[in-house]
C-alpha cells in the first residue's frame, strides 16, 4: 500500500496535528511527515496545495486528500487500521465516537486559554470559570469512559485507541499549565505522556526554533 503523507504544523504548538500524527505513530502506521510551521511565509505559501481550509493536519494518500483531524482519524480507522482504532463493541464504540466528537466540537475556552505550547515552563495557568468548567467535564467524560470501559489498560477504553489521540493534546496542556488533577485523571495523564510517540513528539518539540 502507499505509504501517506501526513502535513503537520510545529510539534510545539499545533495540537490537532499531533491527533493524526499520534494514531499513526501509536499504530505503527508508516507515513511520511511534512511539517509546515505555523504563521510563515512558507506555511502561508504552501498550505493550499494540500488544504482546502488553509489548515493543518491534512493527510495525502493514494490521490485522496483528508483534512480535518476527526475526518483523517476515521480516514487512518479504515484504511490501515482494519478498524481497530476505535473499540470493537458497540457501546464503548458509540461513547468513544461520540467523546472524540465533543473535543473535536467543543472546549473552546479551553483551547482558548491554556493553548498548546509544549516550550511553556512557569507556574500554572489560573483558568477562568468557562475554561474551568471545560476542565471538569473534561475529567467527568474520562473517568466514566474509564470506569465503564477502561478496564484492560490505562486508557479510556483499555487499551490505547482514536479517543485517546483525540484528548492526548489535552492531558499535554495540563502537563505544561500545571492544571490541578483528581487522582483518576492525573493517572490518564500519566499513561499518555509515558507513550513512546508521545514522548518522541514532546522531544521534537522541544527542539524546535521557530518560536515558542
Ligand atoms: N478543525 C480543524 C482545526 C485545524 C486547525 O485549527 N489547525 C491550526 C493549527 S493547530 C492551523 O492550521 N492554523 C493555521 C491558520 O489558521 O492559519 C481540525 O480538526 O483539523
Amino acid at each position: 500500500m502507499t505509504i501517506p503523507t501526513l502535513v503537520i504544523g510545529d510539534k510545539n504548538l499545533s495540537s490537532w496535528s499531533l491527533r493524526p500524527w499520534l494514531a499513526l505513530r501509536a499504530f505503527g502506521v508508516d507515513f511520511e511527515e511534512l511539517r509546515l510551521p505555523l504563521d510563515t511565509p512558507e506555511f502561508r505559501a504552501r498550505i493550499g496545495e494540500f488544504s482546502p481550509t488553509g489548515k493543518v493536519p491534512a493527510l495525502l494518500h493514494d490521490g485522496v486528500a483528508v483534512w480535518e483531524s476527526l475526518a483523517i482519524l476515521e480516514y487512518i480507522n479504515e484504511t490501515f487500521l482494519d478498524g481497530r482504532g476505535w473499540p470493537r463493541e458497540r457501546a464503548p464504540r458509540a461513547q468513544a465516537r461520540a467523546i472524540a466528537a465533543e473535543m473535536h466540537a467543543g472546549f473552546a475556552a479551553l483551547r482558548r486559554e491554556l493553548p498548546l505550547n509544549l516550550q511553556r515552563r512557569g507556574a500554572p495557568a489560573t483558568p477562568g470559570p468557562e475554561a474551568v468548567r471545560d476542565i471538569a467535564r473534561v475529567q467527568q467524560l474520562w473517568r466514566d469512559a474509564r470506569a465503564r470501559f477502561g478496564k484492560g489498560g490505562p486508557f479510556l477504553f483499555g487499551g490505547f485507541g482514536l479517543a485517546d489521540a483525540m484528548y492526548a493534546p489535552v492531558a499535554l496542556r495540563f502537563v505544561v499549565y500545571g492544571v490541578a488533577l483528581s487522582g483518576e485523571a492525573q493517572a490518564y495523564v500519566e499513561a499518555i505522556t509515558a507513550l513512546p510517540a508521545v514522548i518522541e513528539w514532546r522531544a521534537a518539540a522541544e527542539a524546535e526554533r521557530e518560536r515558542g
